[in-house]
């Protein structure tokens, strides 16, 4: 815990949108009256036919239901493309840089509506209506937001599958959401190194059957040589030459679905999140104007992958619903340099720079001259999300990449949300290192005790939220049941969030983490019961448990406790397959960093694993293993101890 406290930049408090006054006094509105409120600021999007209605949301068990603006029409791809034609058809929208530092380019808000439109005729087409389900499996390439945009043109519903995803992972979300249509590339580049993503999408159709998806559209990324499966696949370049550059935007509901993402949770298989159309953009494009004090003229480069929901309201649709300048980046941070991420900022000018703190964390390995070699006089904001931000990559980030000049804004939200919850506005927050600091504007944080009972003042407990924001997401894709028992039924009539978090003596939030079984490696969600159906599937398998435990750059590092079948013998040769069988059953970022062959696992006699006992085990917390007298046999424990895996 830090308890400096960085005052808010006088240049600041004048330039900015929102200075503290303010930010204190459309709060008080905000939950005071979110009819008006929202009534008001809903109005920052295009409709086609207004709304008379604002909010209609209720979190009462057995009948949680969502609705913001219903009855207003809009189209989101209008909203992010075509009314800014006529003030910024010159503006670039998206500048791109490749995975090699050779290769960038700029696409304007008239470039963007040609290729967007023709997507968009291109998947029409196919017989791609309203509602229809398109699968995205693309690299961060300018094609993955044209996709994007073309589908919410036609009202098309797109889920996006992180590039990094096994045909395994893929194909459970393509037979989920009963995708149709699945867009991709040849293949991937990341770090001068190829992802085979068309062998792949290959892969995982042949796995759901081959007449489950009926059309493949293959960008050419790298020329590297695909299969085509005649009169099902299609290269991009050549549909786009049978189609014309305009196709009229459908007029949708504002509740009707936008995107299915999928998520981790605590149990079994990903969840689809649902999002839909009009209070998400209002929330995602008001969210990304004032918590980043986007201007006219700023240059904004968000670092994730359009796969996770940062990438889509934060690279994509709350930029674009801005007409900002949004920078889309190919490749990684420590290719070909270290430098990177600096060279691009001074490379494209860019003023408002937003990453995840496992980057800074291992940047910040290599010390400060890859930094201070670069100008970065740019730049004028930074951001963090996905995890918390420990102090001391918070000041490193404060200092050595801004310079001390610039503000950081520490942004928690959750894919749930559609966008950011608590954070500050740098033109009226002051900043503590590692505090996301306080709710934006309609937003109920309440910190509660295990028994729900609502804790006030300075505590710690539970984080849920009292009352919804147009950005929520509206239900689990194709199982509301499962919507409403994994956020709304642990403390009834309230959104649960799943992250533990303390509230100071100034009221600013202080994210702890997940309290529920999933671990956040690196920024990506990662729920511990899919690691382990992995595991088990594994011939040489018996029983899986896996945790997290503190990891230097990752933030959280996987950590497996694995029995073996009666007879198999636990070799180094076995631990360096059974890794390598997690890869490539979801992908590289689930990979087991430690794996422990266990005898036995810690199990109460009723049967069920005490994973408590195995974090505290992972953690290096012997002396806190808390009670063990309910375990079937104590014994276990010791052996788990002294067999403990160490860092490599
Ligand atoms: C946007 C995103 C959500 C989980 C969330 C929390 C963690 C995200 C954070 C943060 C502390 C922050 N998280 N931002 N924790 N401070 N600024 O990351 O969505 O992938 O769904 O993950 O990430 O634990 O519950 P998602």
């Amino acid at each position: 815990m830090s308890d400096k406290i960085y005052d808010v930049p006088s240049a600041w408090a004048e330039r900015a949108y929102v200075d503290d006054a303010r930010y204190q006094a459309m709060y008080a509105a905000s939950v005071e009256d979110p009819n008006t409120f929202w009534g008001e600021h809903g109005k920052r999007i295009d409709w086609f036919q207004p709304y008379t209605k604002v909010k209609n949301t209720s979190f009462d068990p057995g009948h949680v239901s969502i609705k913001w603006f219903e009855d207003g029409i809009t189209n989101v791809a209008y909203n992010c493309i075509d009314r800014h034609l006529e003030a910024r058809g010159d503006q670039p929208a998206i500048i791109w840089e490749g995975d090699s530092p050779d290769e960038s380019k700029v696409i304007t808000y008239r470039e963007l509506s040609s290729e967007v439109n023709k997507l968009a005729n291109i998947l029409r087409n196919r017989g791609v209506e309203k509602g229809d389900r398109v699968t995205i499996y693309l690299p961060m390439i300018p094609e993955a937001a044209y996709a994007m945009l073309a589908c919410a043109r036609l009202g098309a519903i797109h889920s996006i599958v992180f590039g990094g995803f096994s045909p395994d992972s893929l194909a459970g979300r393509v037979s989920d959401c009963g995708s149709k249509v699945i867009i991709t590339a040849d293949e991937g580049l990341r770090g001068g190194r190829k992802v085979p993503l068309k062998a792949n999408v290959d892969a995982a159709i042949n796995q759901i059957g081959d007449d489950s998806v009926d059309h493949v559209i293959v960008v050419r990324r790298t020329g590297g040589k695909v299969d085509m499966v005649p009169g099902r696949d299609v290269y991009y370049d050549e549909a786009a030459e049978q189609v014309t550059d305009e196709c009229p935007p459908a007029h949708m509901s504002a509740e009707d679905p936008l995107f299915i993402l999928y998520t981790s949770g605590s149990t079994g298989k990903p969840k689809g999140v649902l999002h839909t159309t009009g209070g998400y953009l209002v929330y995602a494009s008001m969210t990304h104007q004032y918590i980043f004090d986007y201007h006219d003229g700023d240059v904004y480069w968000c670092t994730a992958d359009v796969g996770w929901v940062t990438g889509h309201s934060y690279i994509v649709y709350g930029p674009l619903a801005n007409g900002a300048t949004t920078l889309m980046f190919e490749g990684v941070p420590n290719y070909p340099t270290t430098s990177r991420f600096w060279e691009v900022i001074d490379k494209h000018k860019v003023t408002i720079f937003y990453t995840a703190p496992t980057a800074i964390r291992s940047l910040m390995q290599g010390g400060e001259e890859p930094v201070k070699k670069t100008s970065r006089a740019s730049l004028r904001l930074l951001g963090s999300v996905g995890e918390p931000i420990n102090p001391e990559a918070w000041e490193w980030y404060h200092r050595v990449v801004g310079d001390e000049r610039c503000p950081i804004v520490d942004t928690w939200w959750q894919t749930e949300t559609g966008g950011i919850l608590i954070t500050p506005l740098p033109g009226a927050t002051r900043l503590k290192p590692g505090s996301a600091t306080r709710p934006f504007f309609g937003v109920l944080p309440e910190v509660v005790d295990a028994e729900g009972k609502v804790l006030t003042g300075a505590c710690e407990g539970n984080l849920v939220i009292a009352d919804s924001w147009p950005g929520q997401m509206r239900t689990v894709y194709g199982d509301h049941e499962r919507f409403e028992q994994t956020y709304f039924s642990t403390y009834p009539g309230k959104y649960f969030t799943g992250d533990g978090c303390r509230r100071d003596e100034d009221g600013y939030y202080w994210i702890t983490g997940r309290v529920d079984d999933v671990i956040n490696v690196s920024g990506h969600r990662m729920g511990t019961a899919e690691v382990e159906s992995a595991l088990v599937a594994h011939p040489k398998v018996s029983e899986a448990a896996v945790v997290g435990f503190p990891h230097d750059i990752k933030g959280q590092g996987i950590y497996a406790y694995v029995t073996l079948m009666d007879g198999v013998e636990p070799t180094e040769e076995l631990r360096k397959e059974l890794v390598g069988w997690v890869r490539r059953e979801i992908g590289p970022i689930a990979s087991p960093d430690l794996i422990q062959f266990a005898p036995g696992l810690p199990k109460t006699r009723s049967g069920k694993i005490m994973r408590r006992i195995l974090r505290k085990i992972a953690e290096d917390q012997f002396e806190s293993l808390g009670d063990t007298s309910t375990l079937a046999d104590p014994g276990v424990v010791e052996d788990l101890i002294n067999n403990r895996q160490n860092k490599r």
